[in-house]
């Protein structure tokens, strides 16, 4: 059995149900990932190629061996086209996912998406203007109806850009035109990414990187800007709410569900189900005082966002959790899921439910979910748990849950602060709020869990920097209590007196993954109102324990869009210094943001300060020295 020497995690949930897992013979990720030691090292430089059959091909990193694949390819080319990609890859994840909301949306104006409906008619008028739909006396569904279509549209090759590009500030789009990366087709980008990467295609890694960026940018400012949009108008804009986080939301005597994975879709139709009565009843008679519904994860950060529906853990603890033995049921639809929870499952009585026709996972029970038929599957699911209740061996429930605050829309910020950005910027340029980061992405068994996220937060906080974020960090920094006002405690004097009189935490929770590109929409409210590019503004990005190819095409949308951005684990670009170069250095001219990379989370915190007060001296603000 897996041995580790020192604790695994800095959350003292994982380190328990850890404990419980070893215990109880389950094999987690930090096993599998020590028995992968040593991983390969032509692949973590990026220098391997198996995109034919002519190969797999190695180019060999200290000059002895082929400096070139089988097709001629060099170092440069593998690396660029490795990394191309990871980047179609992560474009194709959310805008696939932002797909699956437009489709829900053109089932409700048909009547054919059952239970569905829409829950912000303002917001669904508003990005109808913005798609050229007329809304002037048109039933909501008329007016549902066109802007899917107008969206499908965004996916295809009938634009010559995607719609919302318009949002970014005038000058950001000029730099996009002149570098030939607005986005043009969601779909197509990723598609001509795919093609030219292919042997024989294109050879040049320059110009491949700009494809990358241009993908990139697809899906910040096209397919996740739509799911996020479209999850808004059918499940409301989110607005500050309490809530809870870590294990200890489980409750012993009640029907345990988690929802697990990131679209809406399916989450918001279990937490309908959760309520009904006769389930509650049913429950009841079963001997539970009721049904409790939570969340991992990103479907569990979009629960949380709109209803306030607690949260259980992040990606390094979806394994753990089922370890505590007190879940019945956990359904699951696509991404981050990790094909091992069935196995673990099985070691308890938890059941494993798999809804997507696009996911599929060993030892889970498949229930297919679709817009006609989800409020009905949604209620045989959640009585098919409750039935489970019975079943429960022990429970370990290692911890008492931590409150936080969710919910921090765009809408909901800019209410906060009365209705306009101006008392930010105020706060901005006088210095008592130095600037913003944006810390995103997930946990990677090659850091501590969470150790990245809560240090990283911590130092800057401290510095009189705000924090929005999203994603796993959102839950790491909820469960070490940064999600609550009484947090400002924890803030630097400055940003300690901003929150105090908003009663806001110091570290706001933006949303799932998709929901980054809430951030791209403030940030370019901020440049707006100040006149100037992102790229001047004194905010930066970071995904200090990122792991997932979604996450690089984010970080990747976020340089391409003028911030900054950080990165803890190294991705795999080392065997090309040429791409190394451009992208934390060269990229600074075309874009005016580079990339950076550091894993520990003391270092990046010096870091993102020094770039922060570096934009703020070039604004002509005040501006600190960091040591
Ligand atoms: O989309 S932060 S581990 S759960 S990829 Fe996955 Fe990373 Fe978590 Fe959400 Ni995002
Ligand atoms: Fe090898 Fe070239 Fe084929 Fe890659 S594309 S596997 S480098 S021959």
């Amino acid at each position: 059995m897996f041995d580790p020497r020192e604790s695994l995690s800095v959350t003292q949930d994982g380190d328990r149900l850890f404990a419980k897992a070893q215990q109880d013979g389950v094999e987690t990720v930090w096993a599998r990932h020590e028995a992968q030691q040593p991983q390969c090292g032509f692949c973590e430089m990026g220098l391997s190629c198996r995109i034919c059959i002519m190969g797999p091909c190695r180019v060999d990193p200290f000059g002895e061996g082929p400096q070139t694949g089988v097709c001629g390819a060099d170092a440069d080319i593998i690396v660029a086209r490795n990394l191309c990609r990871m980047i179609a890859a992560g474009a194709a994840s959310h805008s696939d996912h932002g797909r699956d909301l437009v489709e829900v949306l053109a089932g409700v104006a048909d009547g054919s998406a059952i239970g569905y409906k829409i829950r912000d008619e303002a917001k669904l008028r508003r990005l109808a203007q913005e798609y050229g739909v007329t809304t002037q006396n048109k039933k909501p569904l008329t007016i549902a109806g066109e802007l899917a279509q107008a969206m499908m549209e965004d996916y295809g090759m009938r634009q010559k850009a995607v719609k919302m590009v318009t949002r970014a500030p005038k000058k950001r789009r000029q730099v996009w035109d002149k570098f030939g990366l607005t986005p043009r087709g969601i779909d197509r980008e990723t598609s001509e990414m795919m093609h030219r990467t292919h042997m024989g295609v294109d050879n040049n890694w320059q110009s491949l990187l700009l494809q990358a960026m241009r993908n990139a940018l697809s899906d910040g400012w096209g397919g996740s800007m739509i799911a996020t949009e479209v999850s808004d108008i059918l499940f409301g804009v989110p607005t500050p709410r309490p809530t809870m986080v870590n294990a200890g939301v489980l409750k012993a005597d009640q029907v345990n569900i988690v929802v697990h994975g990131h679209n809406p879709v399916v989450s918001e139709m279990v937490s309908k189900a959760c309520l009904s009565q006769d389930l509650i009843a049913l429950a009841k008679a079963k001997g539970a005082m009721g049904i409790n519904l939570v969340g991992v994860c990103c479907t569990g950060n979009e629960l949380l966002m709109r209803r306030g529906i607690a949260m259980a853990g992040n990606h390094l603890m979806t394994e753990l959790i089922l370890s505590t033995g007190a879940v019945d049921m956990m359904i699951v639809d696509y991404q981050c899921i990790m094909p091992s929870l069935g196995k673990v499952a099985a070691s308890y009585h938890t059941r494993m439910v798999s809804t997507s026709d696009k996911a599929r996972f060993p030892h889970m029970a498949h229930q297919e979910f679709h817009p006609h038929n989800a409020e009905k599957k949604a209620l045989e699911v959640v009585r098919a748990a409750v039935e489970n209740y019975a079943n429960r061996g022990p429970v370990f429930i290692p911890v008492a849950p931590q409150e936080a605050v969710g919910g921090f829309s765009v809408e909901a910020i800019i209410g906060a602060l009365g209705g306009t950005p101006a008392p930010l910027i105020d706060a901005i340029k006088a210095g008592k709020i130095r600037g913003a980061v944006g810390i995103v992405g997930c946990n990677n068994p090659k850091i501590k869990h969470d150790y990245g996220h809560v240090t990283l937060t911590r130092r800057l906080i401290e510095n009189d920097i705000l924090v929005v974020d999203t994603g796993c960090v959102a839950v790491a920094t909820a469960k070490a209590g940064f999600k609550v006002p009484a947090a400002a405690a924890m803030a630097g004097p400055g940003l300690r007196a901003v929150c105090s009189a908003l009663s806001i935490p110091p570290v706001l929770h933006m949303g799932s993954c998709v929901d980054n590109v809430r951030i791209l929409v403030l940030v370019s409210a901020l440049a707006d109102a100040l006149g100037v590019d992102i790229c001047d503004l004194p905010v930066a990005g970071s995904a200090p324990e990122w792991y997932s190819e979604k996450a690089v095409t984010i970080g990747t949308y976020f340089v391409a869009s003028g911030v900054t951005t950080h990165l803890g684990p190294m991705p795999p670009i080392t065997g090309s210094m040429n791409v190394v170069n451009l992208l934390t250095s060269g990229l600074k001219e075309v874009v005016g943001a580079t990339f950076a990379v550091e894993p520990d989370p003391e270092k990046a915190a010096l870091f993102l300060r020094r770039t922060i007060e570096g934009k703020r001296r070039a604004l002509g603000l005040d501006a600190r020295s960091v040591e």
